[in-house]
């Protein structure tokens, strides 16, 4: 059968602008789904179905104004629907009087059929209005803002282009596309704040970023808010590798290879990795599976002038010293002349970040997503030892081991650690 759907109780107000038509004929609704918007100078409210059915013929447009009682549309239902009392709750941020449920009497158009349960009238729909405050005084209607606020979009940031500055729906996914087609930037939460003019404090000298820097920051800001970090510092007596590395560098020299601690450094990690697979391994999207690597390829951070790159040294494993010395005196080279490629980048189970070259005696090395964990390493330094009865000069390395607390836990860090610490103490662990 066939039923007209008229405005119901709107608390009085009458000539209200017609300002969103949210279904079309044909269409299947449901009970309680949003029809039309209206939207008088103080207030925006959707009108809501009283009844699930089918729209055979929308009897508004835009920009007509309604009372109470107005036509909206025929609606066809099925036999066995009834119409109930029922208060539809639309979205409002201040809630205004709720008008009295008053059955309106509804004349029955001659053209439309009715059963005989709805003969007569259909029942009013008492309808909570959002109002508009000065938080809100933002043009847009209920079903905009619930669709906004499903996408996650700011209406603040929406430029209307409806009548008055209304944001409609398009508006709201206009701005979604052109939020993903933006660049990413390494602050994203600072990007809604006002520019600051530095210059009303002091002098000051504006210089571009770095395309390795703009990438490189992104990829360790997504890291560093999206995996929870915990840093476990350690040291290492390496006085022992020192003799050896020394040894070896002046047996080397002729070739020309410079042999520093790094090698040293990939070997022993590879070492330690093996006992403790969870480290050289990724998480799946998901976060529910944990892919365990059975090849050790090591990134290693090179300072290039124009910022961080991180080639990748594969199979460390299977290489000597002295070849990974070698390749690391090439990549660094190629890497600080932009001459690196994409594939040299890739594929890393695990990173090494050294500092040693330059100073410092702990920092907090960023996880190289996908990696689960980073060691960083700063400077040795010569350190009294209590050995027997006396004090000796070591040689000690400090270590940064940084490692994703979904993945690895505290006691595994340690363990980890003080493993590493052994290997670098005594080389012929490597073997073990
Ligand atoms: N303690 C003491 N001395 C160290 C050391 C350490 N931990 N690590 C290196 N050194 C020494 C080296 O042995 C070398 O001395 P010798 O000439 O006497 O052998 C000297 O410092 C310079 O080493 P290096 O830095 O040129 O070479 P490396 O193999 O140690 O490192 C590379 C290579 C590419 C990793 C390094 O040049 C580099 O770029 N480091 C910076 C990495 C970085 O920026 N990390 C931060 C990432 S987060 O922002």
């Amino acid at each position: 059968m066939d039923q007209q759907v008229v405005v119901p109780d709107i608390g009085g107000i009458a000539d209200v602008e017609i300002v969103e038509i949210l279904v079309k004929p044909g269409e299947s609704i449901e009970k309680e789904q949003s029809l039309i918007t209206l939207e008088s100078d103080k207030a925006a409210m959707e009108v809501p179905a009283p009844m699930a059915g089918t729209i055979k013929k929308l009897n508004v447009s835009i920009g007509d104004r309604v009372s109470e009682g107005a036509s909206i549309l025929l609606l066809n239902i099925a036999d066995d629907t009834e119409p109930k009392d029922q208060t539809i709750h639309t979205e409002s941020q201040k809630e205004q009087k709720t008008p009295d449920v008053q059955p309106t009497e509804v004349p029955e158009p001659e053209t439309v059929s009715t059963s005989d349960n709805l003969t007569g009238a259909l029942q009013s729909l008492p309808v909570k209005t959002a109002g508009f405050d000065d938080l809100y005084a933002i043009h847009a209607s209920p079903s905009v803002r619930r669709f906004a606020r499903e996408l996650g979009a700011d209406l603040s940031g929406v430029t209307g282009t409806g009548r008055k500055g209304r944001i409609l729906r398009d508006d709201v996914q206009s701005f979604i596309k052109a939020s993903l087609q933006q660049p990413r930037t390494s602050l994203p939460g600072f990007t809604n704040t006002p520019e600051i003019d530095f210059s009303n404090f002091g002098e000051i000298q504006t210089q571009a970023l770095s395309k390795i820097q703009r990438l490189s920051g992104d990829h360790l800001h997504k890291s560093w808010v999206s995996i929870p970090h915990v840093t476990q510092h350690g040291e290492s007596d390496i006085s022992d590798l020192e003799d050896f590395r020394r040894q070896l560098k002046n047996e080397l020299k002729p070739q020309a290879i410079k042999i520093t601690l790094l090698p040293f450094l990939m070997k022993s990690v590879v070492a330690t990795l093996q006992k403790f697979p969870t480290f050289n391994a990724s998480l799946n999207r998901a976060g529910s599976e944990l892919i365990v690597k059975k090849y050790f390829h090591i990134g290693v951070a090179v300072d290039t002038p124009d910022g961080l790159v991180v080639p990748v040294i594969r199979d460390v494993d299977r290489k000597g010293l002295v070849d990974l010395a070698v390749e690391l005196t090439d990549v660094s080279s190629r890497a600080r002349q932009k001459k690196l490629k994409p594939m040299e980048m890739q594929g890393g189970s695990f990173t090494i970040s050294s500092l040693g070259g330059i100073g410092g005696t702990a920092f907090t090395p960023i996880i190289n997503h996908p990696e689960v964990a980073i060691l960083g390493v700063s400077r040795s330094r010569l350190q009294p030892f209590w050995v027997d009865n006396a004090f000796e000069p070591r040689l000690m390395l400090p270590l940064s081991l940084s490692y994703d607390h979904r993945v690895i836990d505290g006691a595994a860090a340690a363990r980890f650690i003080v493993d590493l610490s052994q290997v670098l103490s005594d080389l012929r662990r490597v073997l073990v």
